[in-house]
């Protein structure tokens, strides 16, 4: 018997949607339904990639031009598919990442202005053709998660950004979501955080039901 590719299941939303949160109530989802689960996140995920995340976030690199922050973030995500996702999902395992390719596309795309065919050239040599089964998209009006996001402390280098630089990641994801149904579940993240995780629950039965 041949083993079965596990599943890959992305999360993604702007800054306090409670992607954090909702990983946590995944993670035990998982759990009980028996599925060997790694969980993992961008920028980061590797010991390279967890320093890539150190730069691209440390608010000393006021100066890091749209470049620099696209290919490191392509950087660090290479590093991950080839060392720890590509090898989890050949051994069976499901990979549940804290954002992935859409969050270069949102942010880099439609934060900063990017060309979105830069991007696609970028995923193309990167990612290795790695294609997410389904992404979570956790939807919220960008100054509900500024407000939840406030109370953390110094803000990161992308947190410091206007709120119109989070009205564009916003509205690159959503544009993202209505062109491919298919993979997108977009869950109303001002829902109570139980409200949050049934949605969720819900948008992976289908992945449980395939055999594994
Ligand atoms: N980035 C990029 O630019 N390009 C890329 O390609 C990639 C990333 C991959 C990584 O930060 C940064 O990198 C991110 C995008 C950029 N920059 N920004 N901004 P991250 O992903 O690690 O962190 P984040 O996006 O800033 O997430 P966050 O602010 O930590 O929020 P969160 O994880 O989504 O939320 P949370 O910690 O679960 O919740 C925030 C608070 O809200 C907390 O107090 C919760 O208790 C509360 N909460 C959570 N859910 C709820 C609900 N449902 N109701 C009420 N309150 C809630």
């Amino acid at each position: 018997m041949t083993l079965a590719r596990g599943k890959f299941i992305t999360l993604e939303g702007g800054e306090g949607a409670g992607k954090s949160t909702l990983l946590a109530g995944l993670r035990e989802h998982f759990a009980a339904a028996g599925v060997d689960l790694l969980l993992t996140r961008e920028p980061g995920g590797t010991p390279l990639g967890e320093a890539v995340r150190g730069i691209v976030l440390d608010p000393a690199h006021r100066g890091l031009c749209a470049e620099s922050e696209l290919l490191l973030m392509f950087a660090s995500r290479a590093q991950l598919v080839r060392e720890a996702i590509l090898p989890a999902l050949a051994a069976g395992r499901w990979v549940l990442c804290d954002r992935y390719v859409d969050a270069s596309y949102a942010y880099q795309g439609g934060g900063r202005g990017q060309p979105a065919e830069r991007i696609a050239a970028l995923e193309q040599w990167a990612c290795a053709g790695l294609r997410p089964d389904l992404t979570l998209l956790l939807d919220l009006p960008v100054a509900t998660g500024r407000a939840r996001a406030a109370g953390r402390g110094e803000a990161d280098r992308i947190e410091t950004e206007a709120d119109a630089f989070f009205e564009r990641v916003r509205a690159a994801y959503r544009a993202r979501a209505a062109a491919e149904p298919g993979r997108f579940r977009v869950l109303d993240a001002g829902l109570p955080p139980a409200a949050v995780l049934q949605a969720a629950r819900d948008a992976v039965a289908p992945l449980l039901e395939t055999p594994r």
